[in-house]
């Protein structure tokens, strides 16, 4: 009894393709994929595409006995720059289960709270610069949110300060290569190979950014080796000096290279979207904001933040898991299955068919999350209401064993930084008329979202 997936009415040859709006793919791609119901199928350049959005369908995708990651257009594009590495490995490839074994440890809560100086230190500078800007400034969140958690995940994941806040509007060199290999790896996987390889003049940039990214990164790698006596908690520490608890070995260097960009690459746009969406959230939320700040005010009852504060801020946690429903930060993960499979009863997902789970999508079903669905609510996101959520109907972090690592690091950053700046500022919209706009990278950010900040009176 296999139905049929729904298809969007195309025309003959060229299909879909000039509904496609390269500058908002993904904007474009929820409008043909929101009517046609919780799953679609359609081609894109003669390669067929299924894309999922309900909590019911996704939770059979979730079921790694049935589906695994599939590695496709820009994560595999990105290959050529870190390998196997975690976020890129295929889900067969041997280093990635080493790796993995490797860090799953490092990157849980315990470990990461070890790391809370070194956070706490950058948020520090931003709070001053956000100070010294002045009442009247117009800020420009995103852009000092992508300093921040670049510079957070490069301190304490080798030990490197970017210094971002410190030289002006100049960028580290190594910020602008990975800013390029990012937007080279997506134009690459959205055109066809015939095309690419008359690319000559990128393809060189690419090679060029990638060569210097990792020399970077062996010189920190060197330069760690000679100093003696680990005084150092941090991810290349732990690199260098783990061992996988089955085997007994370690990682190469080239490995530790591909790892190290890894972090960054993953780390940095999804922390610092959620930080600008979860501020857009709250300035435009005044009750929201407000309990916020409360909260923030009684828990640390004026005195400077610590690491032990911040599993005390429920409604604060609550407002980061309720933007990460309405904004997923990455966008969908894509899943696929080695052999045919049904889903739903009546779907046929044929072997290595690429399937994309929709976030945004999921995160908004009215079945699920009822008619409200679209509306900020953090309430709804406290312990004991996000537990009743059924299975699978939030997956910002992705699924199983091939889910982000880093969800403890970037929860850990983003509470810190809010708190700070809540106690510190009273925050308002520089234009109270701002509507949200979306820029869609990789990840998607908000564009054009501007604040100012004025100092707490009696503030500290
Ligand atoms: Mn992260 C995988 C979302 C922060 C490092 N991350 C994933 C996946 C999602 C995701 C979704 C699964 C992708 C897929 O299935 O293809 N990650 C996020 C979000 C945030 C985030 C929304 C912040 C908010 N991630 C971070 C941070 C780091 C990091 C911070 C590093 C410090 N993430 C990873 C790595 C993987 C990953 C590494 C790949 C894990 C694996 O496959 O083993």
């Amino acid at each position: 009894n296999l139905v049929e997936i729904p298809k969007p009415k195309g025309l003959p040859v060229i299909g879909i393709l000039h509904k496609i709006d390269f500058e908002y793919p993904l904007a474009s791609l929820i409008e043909i994929i929101e009517p046609l119901g919780p799953i679609c199928q359609f081609s894109i350049g003669g390669e067929l595409f299924i894309f999922v959005a309900s909590a019911e369908l996704v939770t059979e995708l979730c079921d790694e006995s049935r589906f695994h990651k599939v590695v496709a257009a820009e994560l595999d594009k990105l290959r050529y720059v870190v390998h196997d590495g975690l976020f890129t490995a295929r889900n067969d490839e041997r280093n990635w289960q080493v790796a993995h074994r490797i860090l799953m440890p490092v990157f849980g809560t315990i470990k990461i709270r070890d790391m809370f100086p070194e956070m706490k230190d950058l948020a520090q500078q931003l709070c001053l610069k956000w100070a010294r800007y002045g009442e009247e400034y117009v800020i420009d969140v995103t852009s000092d949110f992508t300093r921040l958690a670049l510079d957070t995940i490069a301190l304490c994941s080798m030990g490197y300060r970017f210094n971002s806040f410190h030289n002006g509007v100049v960028l580290h060199p190594f910020v602008h290569s990975m800013v390029r290999i990012l937007k080279e790896s997506s134009t690459q996987a959205s055109l066809p190979h015939f095309v690419n390889s008359l690319r000559k003049r990128s393809q060189h940039r690419y090679e060029k950014d990638t060569a210097y990214m990792r020399g970077l990164c062996r010189k920190i790698i060197q330069e760690r080796k000679q100093q003696k006596g680990s005084q150092f908690h941090d991810l290349l520490s732990a690199l260098l000096d783990g061992r996988d608890p089955n085997t007994g070995e370690g990682l190469d260097d080239d490995s530790i290279i591909d790892n190290m960009i890894t972090f960054l690459i993953a780390g940095h746009e999804t922390t610092a979207g959620l930080l600008s969406f979860t501020f857009y959230y709250l300035l435009t939320n005044p009750r929201a904001l407000e309990k916020a700040r409360q909260e923030v005010d009684e828990v640390t009852g004026g005195e400077p933040i610590t690491v032990q504060h911040l599993s005390k801020l429920p409604y604060l946690n609550a407002a980061l898991k309720e933007t990460l429903r309405l904004q997923p930060t990455a966008p969908g993960f894509i899943l696929g299955s080695d052999k045919d499979e049904v889903i739903g009863g009546k779907y046929l997902i044929p072997a290595n068919v690429s399937v994309t789970v929709i976030l945004s999508l999921l995160h908004q079903e009215k079945g699920v999350y009822g008619e409200d669905a679209a509306e900020f609510k953090p309430e709804r996101m406290l312990d004991e209401s996000f537990n009743k959520l059924p299975p699978n109907s939030w997956k910002p972090f992705g699924n199983g064993m091939r889910g982000c690592i880093g969800r403890a690091f970037a929860t850990q950053e983003a509470l810190l930084i809010i708190a700070m700046l809540l106690q510190n500022f009273v925050l308002e919209m520089a234009d109270p008329a701002y509507e949200l706009q979306i820029r869609e990278t990789l990840t998607i950010k908000p564009e054009n979202f501007r604040v100012k900040a004025k100092l707490r009176r009696g503030g500290n």
